[in-house]
């Protein structure tokens, strides 16, 4: 690892691999979430349009997960809680991943690029709000009052991304990138990278459990589970404070 100048601000993107040990399942690992059921069919606009109950079901499901008791925050969460809290420079975190383990770790300065599970989004008039129950087309808006509109407040494929300007922006400053856990299979997330080294400020660092699809646009790579790697570098980063 270069040594990093502690003014300059680090942008973290994590995937779904972050959370892998926190026993949520990743996307595209071999018994992975789209291993069992097609983007297709729960994960697009159409889906919805076509069959809501079955997207709800989906959903439904993966919240109902994420709210078990057995599911925590794990060491890479808590790592870079850590890191935000002992940088100078400032530390952002752009998640892939709709869970709330990085709120749950103490990380702030936070954006959902995809959305969040524990909220939905009424599609007749734009209200988010929490939500740790199950969603339904027959639930009505607290809001607006109308049914049949409740969703995940969740970015579906061929839905723009959430606060691509403010995360461009980042990308633009940081003198250090960090991709971990994502297997680099989605844009724009997966340009990240090329961002970045466009902007020729920032080194940047993979930290994964394997080469992702973008490994060689990265200056560092390091492999291992993330609640291994990831605090491990976070200490070396901090040992230059
Ligand atoms: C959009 C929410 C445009 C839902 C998700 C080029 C440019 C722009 C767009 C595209 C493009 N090419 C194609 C597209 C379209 C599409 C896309 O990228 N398709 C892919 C499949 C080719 N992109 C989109 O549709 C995006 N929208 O571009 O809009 C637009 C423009 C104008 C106007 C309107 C629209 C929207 C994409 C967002 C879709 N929603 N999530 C949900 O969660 O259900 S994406 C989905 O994939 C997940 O959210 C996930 O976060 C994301 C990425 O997956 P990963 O996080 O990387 O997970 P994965 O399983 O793949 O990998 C896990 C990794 O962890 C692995 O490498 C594994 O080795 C590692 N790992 C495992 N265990 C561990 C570990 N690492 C460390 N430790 C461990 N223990």
């Amino acid at each position: 690892m270069p040594v990093i100048d502690p003014s300059n601000p680090i942008v973290v993107l994590t995937g779904a691999g972050i959370s892998k040990e926190s026993g949520l399942e990743t996307f595209r690992d071999a018994d992975g979430i789209w291993s069992k059921v097609r983007i297709e069919d729960v994960a697009t606009p159409e889906a919805f349009v076509r069959d809501p109950a079955r997207v709800h079901a989906f959903y439904n499901a993966r919240r109902q997960g994420l709210l078990n008791a057995n599911v925590q925050p794990n060491p890479a969460h808590v790592a870079l809680a850590r890191l935000e809290r002992d940088w100078p420079g400032g530390v952002l975190i752009v998640t892939q991943n709709i869970d709330d383990l990085h709120e749950r770790a103490g990380s702030a300065n936070l954006i959902h690029m995809h959305g969040e599970l524990l909220k939905s989004r009424c599609e007749e008039c734009g209200d988010i709000t929490e939500c740790r129950h199950d969603l339904s087309i027959a639930l009505k808006c607290l809001s607006c009052g109308r049914d049949g509109g409740l969703r995940p407040h969740v970015v579906w494929f061929g839905e723009m991304p959430l606060s691509m300007d403010e995360i461009e922006q980042a990308l633009a400053r940081a003198g250090l990138f960090m991709s971990i856990g994502t297997s680099g299979n989605v844009y724009p997330a997966a340009g990240f990278v090329e961002v970045v080294r466009h902007y020729g400020r920032g080194h940047s660092v993979e930290l994964n459990l394997e080469p992702s699809v973008g490994a060689t646009s990265f200056a560092e790579t390091r492999y291992g589970p993330a609640g291994d790697v990831v605090p491990a570098y976070v200490d070396e980063l901090l040992s230059a404070v």
